[in-house]
């Protein structure tokens, strides 16, 4: 068994990571053989909560958990990380626009940059859920320029697993027979669910997902619409926002992360851009990391306005996050 790794998850109070904990604790991220030390960060109104927390961690009796360390302490809960969840952010709430948050969130992760610069490991892996988890991704990076920017990434896999799952339904198959999907864009609503490069196996033949739907006017609608809102619709029926799905989508991203994909396959992470298919140089900015060389450096036209939109919406977006930490 290899020696433990500490991992932080802050928000570690909250419904996300009360499913994530348990996820990662259970060796689905790091893997069956990693020993871990898990650092949960809170703040203090929540101290007593994550008391709870760790009760139900040690009652789990979990083989890969040899420590926990409750703090509400940035510098304690980043303290030689070498991966880094970060959940912990003002939830939206129904009717709750995302720049509505943007002014209480981008101060969160001014702090927790800051705390990971001094204290994390420099090659830790800073995965960014709290929204706007893409600019706040930006703001953390920026505070920890010890640590190098490809380091940090912001969630979007939550949204590549909605893809998946709307074609798996559309053609009744399991969705491990669906791959490739990409989001390009902003966690928002303006994000942008691309199938034009996935493939579906049918049949033992793994074809292309346009060619099998064979129906444009499908994925450029419902399909992008339904991925855009779903969010929306899971605060609308559950009153509360996605959490199950999203500590899983947290899970498989730092696992995919931390492993690497299989040869072929690819997947969708909110990273610095470098400006290619056209996207803001050095916005904060999703596009897959590992197609770049297959997909090249120009998508369709469909997907460029589309990338257009979501990029004009993160640079207003960054610009306002600026403006308040300059404030
Ligand atoms: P909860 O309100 O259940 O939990 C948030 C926790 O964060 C609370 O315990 C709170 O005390 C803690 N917290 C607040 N400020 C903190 C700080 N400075 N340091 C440490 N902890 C702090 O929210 P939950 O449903 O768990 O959602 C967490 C975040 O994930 C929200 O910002 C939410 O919008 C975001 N999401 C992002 C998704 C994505 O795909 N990127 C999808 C799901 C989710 O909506």
């Amino acid at each position: 068994m290899a020696e433990p790794i500490r991992v932080v998850v802050t928000g570690a109070a909250g419904q996300i990571a009360y499913s994530l904990l348990y996820m990662i604790a259970r060796g689905e991220v790091f893997g069956k053989e990693q020993s871990l030390i898990l650092h949960l960060l809170d703040i203090p109104p929540m101290a007593g909560v994550l008391e709870g927390v760790v009760m139900e961690l040690a009652d789990c009796a979990l083989p890969l958990l040899r420590k926990v360390v409750p703090t509400t302490d940035p510098l304690e809960g980043f303290k030689d990380v070498s991966a880094a969840f970060l959940v912990g952010a003002m939830p939206r709430k129904e009717g709750m626009e995302r720049k509505d948050l943007l002014s209480a969130n981008v101060k969160i992760f001014k702090v927790q940059g800051e705390a990971l610069d001094k204290v994390a490991k420099k090659d830790v892996k800073v995965l960014v859920v709290g929204n706007p988890a893409n600019t706040n991704a930006l703001v953390c990076a920026n505070y920890a320029p010890s640590i190098p920017r490809e380091n940090f990434s912001a969630m979007t896999r939550l949204d590549q697993n909605r893809a998946a799952a709307q074609i798996a339904s559309k053609f009744g198959a399991p969705i491990s027979n669906v791959s490739n999907l990409i989001i390009w864009g902003n966690h928002s609503s303006t994000q942008y669910p691309d199938a034009s490069h996935g493939k579906i196996l049918i049949d033992n033949e793994w074809k292309n997902i346009v060619d099998a739907v064979g129906d444009n006017s499908y994925l450029e609608g419902p399909f992008v619409e339904t991925v855009q809102k779903r969010g929306a619709a899971v605060i609308s029926a559950r009153k509360m926002s996605s959490a199950m799905s999203a500590a899983k989508a947290a899970c498989d991203h730092m696992h995919d992360w931390w492993h690497g994909t299989a040869p072929g396959q690819f997947v969708s992470m909110g990273v610095f851009s470098d400006g290619s298919y056209g996207s803001p140089k050095d916005e904060e900015f999703i596009y897959e990391a590992k197609s770049k060389n297959i997909l090249g450096n120009s998508v369709e036209k469909f997907s460029s306005v589309k990338l257009d939109l979501t990029g004009k919406e993160l640079q207003e977006e960054n610009k306002e996050a600026m403006s308040v930490l300059d404030s």
